[in-house]
């Protein structure tokens, strides 16, 4: 059996929680990521058979039963986790009945996954329902995007506009747009169930005044996906002093989606398309 802590999607996770908490978007025990890991890769790395021990999962996990996910721990913090990835990680496989879950390896002072738990594994369900490639599913609290949502419009076809407007990668990199959901208490039922509805239409779910989910078939997609959007949000705010008066025009985003093969982007976000691109 080979080494977990030598797996790429370890490494891969690792890696992540690095670079999120350096750019400042997890403070304290902000943020949370799950990793869907399929089992002849999981097995290669663990014994399937042999459990360390089995914990509730405190919702209906139904829907992802037997799937194992590596997921960061309750109260760990991303910055602590290169420095011991079996006591702020864990792996974990969900029970047939969707209501406990075997602890695989991992949690080893007696953890249980990220307080965001369900919003992570409804969030796979429900994105598995219109990806089956789909892996990641990643949340944090970068800086400008919090930013954003103290003053911008939290209508989504609005915000997402703003983004697509400010920057010329972002129509490209997330032709689906931007989900918003407003403020609501995190770690809930609630906030879950509304985070993978959200899901089944966009990769991205901006939290009013808490953050961001991103989901993704890698690391690179989801983690790309949060850093365009972040980035766009640095530059809107470093502008909203002054009034904008250049912006990419509704039939410019059209075009860029002809020219990158973007057939199904969110038209219905931009209300100013001309005939030609109605
Ligand atoms: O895990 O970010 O949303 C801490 C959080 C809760
Ligand atoms: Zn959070």
């Amino acid at each position: 059996m080979k080494k977990v802590t030598d797996a790429p999607f370890l490494q891969d996770f690792v890696e992540a929680t690095q670079n999120i908490y350096r750019l400042g978007w997890a403070e304290r025990n902000g943020g949370n990521i799950s990793y869907l890991i399929g089992e002849d890769e999981a097995k290669e790395y663990l014994d399937l058979d042999n459990a360390l021990r089995t914990i509730p999962t405190g919702f209906d996990a139904r829907g992802v039963e037997g799937k194992i996910f590596l997921v960061t721990g309750a109260g760990k913090y991303f910055r602590n986790v290169i420095k011991d990835p079996a006591a702020n990680l864990g792996i974990i496989r969900v029970g047939a009945d969707g209501a406990s879950a075997d602890v695989l390896w991992g949690f080893k002072d007696g953890g249980r996954p990220t307080s965001e738990f369900s919003a992570h594994i409804l969030s796979h369900r429900a994105r598995l329902s219109v990806d089956p490639e789909n892996k990641i599913v990643m949340h944090c609290h970068p800086n400008y995007t919090m930013a954003m949502t103290y003053s911008h419009e939290l209508d989504e076809a609005k915000f997402t506009r703003t983004l697509w407007s400010l920057n010329t990668e972002c129509i490209v990199d997330f032709p689906d747009g931007v989900g918003v959901l407003p403020w609501m208490p995190c770690g809930t039922p609630e906030i879950g169930a509304a985070t993978a509805e959200k899901l089944k239409e966009f990769r991205i779910v901006v939290w009013a005044i808490h953050g961001i989910y991103a989901v993704g078939r890698n690391m690179d997609e989801a983690f790309g996906l949060i850093e365009t959007v972040e980035k766009t949000a640095t530059t809107y705010l470093i502008g909203s002093h002054l009034p904008i008066v250049n912006r990419i025009p509704d039939d410019g985003l059209a075009e860029l989606c002809s020219i990158y093969d973007k057939k199904n982007y969110r038209k219905d976000f931009l209300p100013e398309l001309s005939e030609k691109y109605k």
